[in-house]
């Protein structure tokens, strides 16, 4: 039977099909496979994996597990350091912000697009607590983004601003909702589908910081097509498998006018007579924007560096 994993637990795996739930653990030549030191995952099973299971009495075993037509990862800093599947096989990421407890961080946001441009995943940042939000701080989230291909929606879910907005822009998908804790995945989802009653608390006031409710990564079916992915919030999100000069290409509005750089590849850092800097130059690419890629540049650059020393 084909079915989907809908949770991770240790060595136990939830798994969704004809309209029911069954916990199943790995054939054991499939997890020996994973096992191996040359093995680049740190999983052998993600949540959103399409499975092949046998099923005896109540428990089932998956047999096989479908190419992924991709997934959305993360690789922390460390020589051993394998990468997590957070998802697979994802139609969208929505990266969770809020406005105030927790403030934006946009540079969190840069790096998660830089993901999904490298998995071909389409991105949409929401910005929750839109009831919190300050005219200006609603400005600089614009001005930050112009020009760039990420889709921007501003939501509240306390007061149900934009609910059914976001609510259409997930219907017929599977969604993987990324962010700090606190930011309010969960209230929004509740939001969005009042039925599903999930745990929610409040941020820390000391701290301003979530107190990481959710624990687990978990598919909910919201609807038989419209699937989301909720995920506890994450403090680090590592892109250290990417190498340092192909990062720009994943800032979408500077890969559109690279062509114009007199260098070829240029990483729009040391390189003189450069369009992208010119364009900062303008304010046609926002200069925070601009601080933030060369800040995950460098980062990978002395990455790569240490790792090759
Ligand atoms: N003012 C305001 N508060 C909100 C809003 N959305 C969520 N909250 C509050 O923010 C807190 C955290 O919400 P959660 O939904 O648990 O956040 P989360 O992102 O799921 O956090 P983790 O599960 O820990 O990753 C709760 O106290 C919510 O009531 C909003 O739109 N406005
Ligand atoms: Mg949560
Ligand atoms: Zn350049």
């Amino acid at each position: 039977m084909r079915g989907v994993v809908s949770k991770v637990m240790g060595l136990y795996y939830t798994v969704y099909h004809d309209s029911t739930y069954t916990n199943c653990v790995l054939r054991g030549k499939l997890r020996q496979k994973f096992e191996s030191e040359d093995e680049k995952f740190s999983n052998p099973v993600a949540v959103g994996d399409e499975v092949e299971i046998t099923v005896d009495d109540s428990t089932g075993v998956i047999e096989e597990i479908v190419p992924r037509k991709n997934y959305f990862s993360r690789k922390e800093k460390g020589k051993h350091r394998k990468i997590d599947i957070i998802a697979a096989n994802c139609d969208c990421v929505v990266v969770m912000q809020s406005f105030a407890l927790p403030k934006l961080n946009l540079r969190f946001a840069d790096r998660i697009a830089v993901r999904c441009g490298q998995q071909h995943i389409p991105l949409i940042l929401c910005v929750n607590k839109q009831d919190l939000a300050l005219e200006k701080d609603i400005e600089y989230l614009r001005e930050y983004y112009k020009n760039t291909d990420i889709s921007i929606i501003i939501t509240s879910a306390k007061t149900g601003y934009n609910v059914d907005e976001l609510k259409n822009m997930l219907y017929n998908k599977t969604s993987v909702f990324i962010g700090y804790s606190g930011v309010g995945k969960t209230s929004i989802l509740n939001a969005m589908y009042p039925h599903l009653h999930l745990r929610v608390s409040d941020v820390s006031l000391s701290t301003g910081k979530g107190r990481h409710t959710t624990t687990n990564v978990s598919m909910i079916i919201v609807e038989e097509h419209t699937r989301i992915i909720d995920t506890p919030g994450l403090r680090e999100f590592g892109i250290m498998d990417i190498e340092p000069h192909l990062v720009s290409k994943y800032f979408y509005e500077f890969e559109k006018y690279a062509s114009w750089c007199a260098f070829k590849p240029c990483t729009h850092d040391h390189e003189p007579d450069c369009e992208v800097k010119r364009l900062v130059q303008k304010g046609v690419i926002h200069e925070e924007r601009y601080i933030s890629y060369i800040n995950i540049l460098n980062s990978l650059k002395d990455y790569y560096a240490t790792m090759y020393s």
